[in-house]
This record gives C-alpha cells, structure tokens and sequence, in this order.
C-alpha cells in the first residue's frame, strides 16, 4: 500500500488527479489539502468532499489552504471550481452530500470542535500520524509544503517523494503576465519562494515539468474514449466531464488544456508513461523570470522530461474504468 497526500488546488485537472489517486486500489488517500491558487477555496473545498464521498473516503476531511501566494491566478480560470460544485454528478445522491450547494449539512457547520486543521498544519499532522512514510503529491502551488517544513522540519524523514506538477524546463512557460518574460509554469509563479524552500530541503523531488504535460492535452478523441468506456455516475464520467469543461481553453488562451496534474497523478500508478532524466536545478524568486525552474543549479531532481500520450489515455481507462474503481458509485447506480 503507498500513503499518499495530495495538495491540489481546485482546478478541472486538480479534480481528475484527485480522482486517479483514489482509484488506484494499491494508494491510500491519508489526507487532502486545498490552495486557494487555481480555484476558490470554499467551492473547492465542496467538491473535495463530494467527490470524497462517492469515493467511500469521507473519513478525510479536505484541509483549507490559508497562505496566498503573491501572483494571483486570473479570476476567469478560478470560477470553474463553482460550476463543478453544481454538476448534477456530484449532486444527484439520495441523501444531501456535505457542502451540497443548497443542502449544507448541520454536522458539518463549523464550530470549535470540528473546525478543519490549515492545510499546512494538516499535512504536517498527517504525515508524522503516518505509520509510514507518505509520498506527498502537489498538483497546485507548494506553499502548504514550505510552510510545513519550516514549521516541522521533521517532517522529512517522514516524506517518502515528493511529485510535483511545476515549471517548465527546457519548453516555454505558460505564464502570461505584464512584466514576466513567460518562462515559468503557473503553479511555480503563484509562489516562488515557496518553491525555493522545498528545493532546499533534501526531500527526494520527482517533476512534472511543461516539457512532459505538453505531450499530454485533452483532446476531443480522449473525452470520447473515456466517455464510451465509463458507466454512468462511475469514476470515468466524473472525469470525463470535467475534462469536457476544459474545452474553450484554446480559444480564449491559444493554448490547449493539458493534462498536466492528472498525468502527475498517474505517477503513483504507472511511472513508465514519462521518461525520466535526474537534472541539477535552482529556482529564480525575483525579476521578470520569477517562479522559473532553471537548469544548472545544485538541486538535483527527478524530471519527466516527455510522455507517451496513448499510454497515458491507456491508463486513465483502464484505471477509472476498472470494477472496483470507484465502489460508492456503483452501489449508488444499483441502489437509484
Ligand atoms: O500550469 C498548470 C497548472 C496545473 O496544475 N494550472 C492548471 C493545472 O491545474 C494552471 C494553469 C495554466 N494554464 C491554465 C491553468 C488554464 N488555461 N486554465 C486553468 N489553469
Ligand atoms: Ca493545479
């Protein structure tokens, strides 16, 4: 079994890697963090629940990610956190899910004795509560990770790997912002200086730069494929549809959706659909490149640095489309 804790930050693709992670029968979930970063906390934190829920996992209640990083994601990307939180999939169980948009459940209002940890400190938590150690997945920002670390160093030796979907090393960025020069990815811009504080910890890193996700779009042929293999309600339709909320990307952007966090999610499940190079690097913090993963510091890391993208869809298929995949779900459809 390999204990996992994932930080995501609410994005389409966040949902789809959180929904790989707990499909894969050999991963256990010990915890979930929300950052504030590609999403808005409260719908985010909502759709963790539900999607927690259907799993059989309301055991983990997901974490609030307090700390703000200090590029702020564009509000027109953040909002779909609110449309997935009212998708008739994640909404239509007999009984009112927690957080259900107009059905909140009494036991879960907040009050002192059962307010949610910050994420940082739930994390922290979870893993010294770990009988072993735990691999720590990031699909949004590292700020909860850093803080973490300065706040309880021992944690590392209690941290297993670290995967993380960030930069882009020998590609172009996909940051688009007055006074950056585009050569950083996203997550890594939101908050630079917590990049640089895991890079200085001797955490093992494994990354999922641009240079691999880029292999890895979400392609009308994808959706397709994995919509005529799922069953209704299942684990397969429920990413099927958020990856079908991501077209349109290309033409507000001129860039594509990729699969960037759900192929870092796939790691936990099969490492061989990305070759791997170890590569020296270092984090710029300031100026026009800041959040910039560069080659030749002394930090060396685990980088994907290319995808084999069939092997990926592949994967996806067999994974949220096998029997077990997702056992709340079907004893919902039978029971409907
Ligand atoms: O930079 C990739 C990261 C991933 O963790 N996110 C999206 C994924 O969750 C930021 C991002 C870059 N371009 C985007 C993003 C876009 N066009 N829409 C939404 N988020
Ligand atoms: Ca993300």
């Amino acid at each position: 079994m390999t204990l996992v804790y994932l930080d995501h930050d609410g994005g389409l693709d966040d949902l789809a890697a959180l929904q790989l992670l707990l499909s894969y029968q050999h991963v256990t979930l010990v915890g979930v963090a929300v950052t504030p970063a590609d999403c808005l906390l409260e719908p985010a934190l909502s759709v963790t629940a539900k999607m927690l829920r259907l799993a059989g996992r309301d055991d983990v209640r997901a974490a609030p990610g307090i700390l703000e990083g200090r590029n702020p994601f564009p509000m027109a990307w953040r909002v779909d956190s609110l449309r997935v939180d009212h998708l008739p999939i994640l909404n239509s169980a007999r009984r009112p899910s927690p957080g259900h948009p107009s059905e909140p459940d009494p036991a879960r209002r907040p009050s002192a004795a059962n307010m949610p940890l910050p994420a940082h400190k739930d994390l922290a938590r979870k893993v010294l509560a770990a009988p072993e150690p735990v691999t720590v997945v990031c699909t949004g920002p590292l700020s909860n990770l850093a803080r973490s670390l300065d706040e309880h160093p021992d944690i590392e030796e209690k941290i297993r790997e670290v995967v993380i979907m960030g930069g882009a090393l020998d590609v172009d960025g996909n940051v688009d912002r007055p006074g950056h020069d585009g050569d950083a990815e996203w997550n890594l811009f939101w908050d630079p200086d917590a990049a640089r504080r895991v890079w200085q910890s001797s955490l093992p890193l494994t990354l999922y730069p641009l240079d691999a996700t880029n292999h890895v779009p979400v392609t009308s042929e994808l959706v397709g494929d994995l919509t005529r293999a799922a069953s209704p309600g299942g684990a397969a339709t429920i990413v099927a549809t958020l990856w079908a909320m991501t077209f349109g990307t290309w033409e507000c952007t001129g860039q594509p959706y990729y699969c960037w966090d759900s192929l870092t999610a796939s790691h936990l499940g099969d490492a061989g659909i990305c070759r791997f190079e170890t590569v020296e690097t270092a984090i710029v913090t300031s100026g026009p490149s800041q959040g910039r993963v560069v080659r030749g510091g002394d930090r060396a890391v685990n980088v994907a640095v290319s995808a084999d993208p069939d092997a990926f869809a592949r994967h996806v298929i067999a994974t949220l489309t096998g029997s077990d995949a997702h056992p709340a779900a079907v004893e919902q459809a039978s029971a409907g």
